[in-house]
């Protein structure tokens, strides 16, 4: 199945945090990095008292069904020391899975597609580089609502 992972970090060295995520993915069975957006910086949303985030996107072709790419994305998490506090407050490293192919999914632990995907620029404009046609369940095309979005101080950065 196509899957997407949204990646985000605003905390000890963010790019470092992204990258080393990405490789920890890349040593996930039955997950096969597909494509790679380029790194993104933002102004938080949510509490602003809060450095600014680093976010990409990556594509994974998968054997693993929804639940399981999600505990895989929440072991990485911890690896990296993420600590849960408060909601939207600063975090190591947040790996969200924005879709997973046509499913839609309720589940307490899983909802798919991600919610709030239509409102946030950080995961659009990535998400568009590398797959701007792909029609997110319920919603519209990835590049459709990359359109619509304001870009709320996104910028691509360069490393
Ligand atoms: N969960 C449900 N559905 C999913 C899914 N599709 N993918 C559950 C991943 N997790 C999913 O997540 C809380 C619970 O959501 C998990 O236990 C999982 O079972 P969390 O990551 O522990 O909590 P959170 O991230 O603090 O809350 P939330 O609502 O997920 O926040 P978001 O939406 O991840 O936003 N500003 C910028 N510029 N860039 C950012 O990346 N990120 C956030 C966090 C806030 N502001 C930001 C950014
Ligand atoms: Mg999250």
């Amino acid at each position: 199945m196509r899957a997407f992972i949204g990646l985000g970090s605003n905390l000890e060295d963010p790019i470092a945090q992204v990258n080393d995520a990405i490789a920890l993915l890349d040593e996930t069975n039955g997950l096969e990095r597909i494509a790679t957006s380029l790194l993104y910086a933002s102004p938080p949303m949510g509490p602003q008292d809060q450095p600014d985030y680093i976010n990409a996107v990556v594509e994974v072709e998968t054997l693993l069904a929804p639940l399981a790419v999600l505990n895989a994305l929440q072991s990485i998490e911890n690896c990296q020391g993420r600590v849960r506090e408060r909601r939207w407050g600063p975090r190591t490293l947040d790996l969200d899975l924005l879709a997973y192919g046509e499913v839609v999914m309720h589940d307490e632990r899983l909802q798919l597609p991600h919610p709030g995907i239509a409102e946030r620029a950080f995961v659009l404009v990535p998400w568009a580089e590398i797959a701007a046609d792909f029609e997110i369940i319920g919603l519209d095309k990835v590049q459709v609502l990359a359109d619509a979005c304001p870009l709320a101080g996104l910028e691509k950065i360069n490393t």
